[in-house]
């Protein structure tokens, strides 16, 4: 038998600070904006808020760039509003998870102002530095956000390694004081009481020290440091080190981001005696959607590959390792609009494909917005946006991709991090009652037609649509703990399975098409009760476009 844990019969909800609520009227959202708003997700039926990082930071990668893990920016407010936020949660029963950065800081973090003073300095070894060849890169490594991944620092006289942005320092894991640094401070938000951690870019930390030059695939620039910094059996050993001193002292929910991981790599950081994770974010639905390497080009959709990639996780990890399910995140796209159904039928779809993953194994993660279908967002021009990976991308594109102004435009409003960043729409007032004073990134046009507000009290709308799906989940172990069975593998339409647990079983129905399509129950799913459906009259003889169907055994 499965053992029950909380965090597993959660769900969770994250928020980007700076686009979910601002309450002093800046136009950058906060702290005390998200405790304003704890009673909505309360009703909302959450269980857990992770919340991404609002600690002290210059915000050249809004807030993923920290220069002090133990301060909040003041832009988002101060500590006492932070303790503020997690009594008010608590008190609601809500739990607060808070993200970790620790692949990397800020330049401006005192570790590195230090570090760069030189090799004597004992900070030095903090970060990855190297000497480089005749002036030149130690090695052949691209950043994530365009150009080399080194940076020659005058002070330091030697590159830095930074797989982000050259304000973004890897640290050296391989240094015990980094890493008793980075638990003494872990600790120090366990004993504040936060309720886990969002474990940033967690799958890097164990980096080949030999730092070798990487394959320079066609059409690239820089080597493929993949293998080199990837979910590296080094990672397994330190994350095992951090459970043993930290984790494991502690009630707390962890989940790892852990790009380019596979179901074998899961098993070791998520499995229920692994002694390193609770769960991880796996991204090869995303990854299968765009061109190998660069996520810029898209690629058509195509269910079966997405029923492919839904069955390997549930099987591979069922009764295993524990699965996350998230359609959004704040890196990624809206997912209404990154499957082209936001427009006629964007309500239907909204609610089908809340239905398609929430009923999957494994612990709901919704993005902010995802619970009333915002969408992406139409930027005109370049300077419309804030990310630094799209503006930097956007260079690239036409610099090393050929690309001319106008597909290198589509590909960045396709795509683009700033979609998922444009504040909450939370009413048809002004700014969308985001805030009183100027947003620090427009919100979306369509505010007055999609919002907080106007959803409410419809009880047809997609935000009561979410609550149901929720609190059926919450009344239904199966839908927890239940054996997760795809049926009809090859049909191109339709995503139909199963679950199953202690008797009970579930059949879930989601077309995916704009289309009718022809479909009965299996025989032994006759006399299951309908208990959620995005139509009314759900006895139809065909599923109308976007139709989802779940039905209780
Ligand atoms: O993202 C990790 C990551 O892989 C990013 O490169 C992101 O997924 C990108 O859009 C892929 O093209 C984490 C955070 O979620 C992201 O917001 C940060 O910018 C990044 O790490 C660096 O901290
Ligand atoms: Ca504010």
């Amino acid at each position: 038998m499965e053992n029950h844990c909380w965090w597993k019969e959660a769900v969770v909800y994250q928020i980007y600070p700076r686009s979910f609520c601002d309450s002093n009227g800046d136009g950058i959202g906060d702290l005390n904006g998200i405790t304003g708003k704890l009673d909505y997700l309360k009703e909302l039926g959450i269980d857990v808020i992770w919340i991404s990082p609002f600690y002290k930071s210059p915000g050249v990668d809004n807030g993923y760039d920290i220069s002090d893990y133990q301060d909040i920016n003041p832009e988002y407010g101060n500590l006492d509003d932070f303790e503020n936020l997690l009594k008010e949660a608590h008190k609601r029963g809500l739990k607060i998870v808070i993200d970790l950065v620790v692949n990397h800081t800020s330049t401006e973090h005192k570790w590195f102002i230090e570090s760069r003073k030189g090799r004597e300095n004992s900070y030095h070894d903090y970060y990855i530095w190297r000497d480089g060849k005749d002036g030149k890169a130690p090695n052949n490594w691209g950043s994530i956000f365009s150009g080399p991944a080194w940076k020659y620092d005058d002070e330091a006289k030697q590159f830095y390694l930074h797989l982000f942005a050259e304000e973004q320092a890897d640290l050296n894991w391989e240094n015990p004081k980094v890493r008793a640094d980075i638990y003494s401070m872990m600790d120090w938000w366990c004993k504040k009481g936060v309720d886990g951690f969002r474990m940033d870019v967690i799958g890097m930390i164990g980096k080949d020290p030999k730092l070798p030059d990487g394959k320079v695939h066609s059409g690239n620039v820089y080597g493929d440091f993949g293998k080199y910094v990837m979910n590296r059996n080094r990672t397994h050993d330190l994350l095992k080190e951090m459970n043993e001193r930290i984790l494991s002292n502690y009630d707390i929910m962890t989940v790892g981001e852990t790009s380019g991981v596979s179901p074998k790599d899961a098993l070791r950081y998520a499995g229920f005696d692994s002694a390193e994770l609770n769960m991880v974010f796996q991204f090869e639905r995303i990854d299968s959607e765009s061109e190998p390497g660069f996520k810029w080009i898209e690629k058509e959709f195509d269910l079966i590959r997405l029923k492919k990639i839904f069955e390997k996780w549930q099987v591979k990890l069922e009764g295993k390792a524990w699965n996350s399910l998230f359609w959004e995140n704040h890196d990624q796209p809206r997912i209404v609009s990154r499957y082209n159904c936001d427009g006629e039928y964007r309500i239907p779809a909204a609610k089908m494909l809340a239905v398609s993953l929430y009923f999957q194994k494994g612990t709901p993660y919704i993005y902010e917005g995802q619970e009333i279908c915002m969408t992406n967002n139409h930027f005109n021009d370049l300077s419309d946006f804030n990310d630094l990976e799209s503006i930097n991308a956007y260079h690239d594109m036409i610099n090393e991709h050929g690309m001319d102004k106008e597909k290198a435009m589509h590909c960045l409003n396709r795509v683009s991090r700033d979609n998922a960043r444009t504040p909450m729409q939370w009413n048809a007032e002004e700014n969308a009652g985001f805030t009183s004073g100027k947003p620090w990134l427009p919100v979306n046009k369509n505010y007055t037609k999609i919002n907080v507000a106007s959803q409410k009290n419809d009880p047809d709308s997609i935000l009561n649509f979410y609550k149901k799906l929720i609190s059926i989940r919450k009344e239904n172990p199966v839908a927890v703990y239940g054996k997760f069975k795809l049926l009809e593998k090859k049909n191109p339409k339709l995503l139909v399975y199963t679950r199953e647990y202690e008797g009970k079983k579930l059949l879930v129905v989601c077309n995916f098409s704009k289309t009718e399509v022809e479909y009965s129950k299996p025989e032994s799913f006759k006399d299951g009760e309908l208990i959620l459906s995005n139509y009314k009259d759900s006895d139809y003889k065909k599923l109308r476009p976007y139709e989802a169907q779940v039905f209780l055994l």
